[in-house]
């Protein structure tokens, strides 16, 4: 991703949204935990991240998605700890607006035990005003991506805790966790993917995992499509695994709120 180019079509939604604005400016709020929460249960319970994708870079198209709040229950009533929504339009075809949807369905879930289902925002994330429209837009979390921020993976973390959110710090190797780790990350996802070739290895983020520290909560994602590999990432100790496709897929074979 070039960050030069996003910054260039940065908040054009946010700058006329005064709660965004303030919340940016101002916002100074207790993290309330939901995300973190959701994900780590006692050991070797895996949790499941569920990803709401219409189309990839590195697959094209997935699923037409037409309703992703549907969608969204349907992942929950599945078991689904928490709920992804990718909101980046070029390469992923998601809009905020689906996050917003997605908020709505899930506060059916407020009266029943354990609630609503915690929803991350899955976008690059350069800049605070987009963690603030996150938080607008009901996220509990955004995805931070050490390498798309380096050493602004602290800066943007601390934007994270102030605006009240949680995140989920992505890293691809060694080096990036250090930052992670040092940044003050609670959720760690390795990403299986390459971004360099999309090719996926479990094996990697196998190794990877073992340089966390026991209280950090573990995230393998991406391409995870057997239950074989999920029962495999639980058994060397991940808290949670992040699946994109793979449901989407499942779901539109189904013809549940999908196509
Ligand atoms: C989901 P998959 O292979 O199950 O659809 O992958 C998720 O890991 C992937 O969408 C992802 C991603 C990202 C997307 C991981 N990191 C960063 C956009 C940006």
């Amino acid at each position: 991703v070039e960050v030069a180019q996003l910054k260039e079509k940065l908040s054009s939604e946010s700058s006329d949204n005064p709660i965004v604005k303030r919340l940016a400016m101002e916002g100074s709020f207790e993290p309330k935990n939901t995300f973190y929460s959701a994900l780590k249960k006692p050991n070797f319970t895996l949790s499941v991240i569920a990803e709401i994708k219409r189309k990839s870079p590195s697959k094209g198209h997935i699923g037409n998605i037409r309703d992703p709040a549907g969608l969204s229950r349907i992942y929950k009533e599945a078991g689904a700890s928490a709920i992804s929504v990718l909101t980046d339009w070029d390469g992923f075809g998601g809009t905020l607006d689906d996050l917003r949807k997605v908020y709505a369905a899930q506060q059916q879930y407020r009266e029943t035990y354990p609630g609503p289902a915690p929803i991350l925002r899955k976008d690059f994330i350069i800049d605070k005003v987009q963690i603030a429209e996150a938080a607008e837009a009901g996220a509990s979390a955004v995805l931070l991506i050490v390498s798309a921020l380096g050493t602004r993976t602290k800066e943007l973390l601390d934007a994270t805790y102030a605006l009240g959110l949680e995140a989920l710090v992505e890293v691809h190797n060694a080096e990036e966790i250090d930052i992670a780790v040092q940044s003050g990350a609670k959720i760690i996802g390795i990403n299986n993917r390459n971004l360099k070739n999309f090719q996926v290895s479990l094996e990697h983020a196998i190794e990877l995992r073992r340089l966390l520290p026991p209280e950090v909560v573990s995230v393998a994602e991406s391409g995870i499509s057997d239950p074989a590999d999920a029962w495999l990432l639980r058994d060397e100790g991940f808290n949670a695994i992040l699946v994109g496709e793979a449901l989407v897929t499942a779901a539109e074979r189904n013809n549940q709120g999908v196509g």
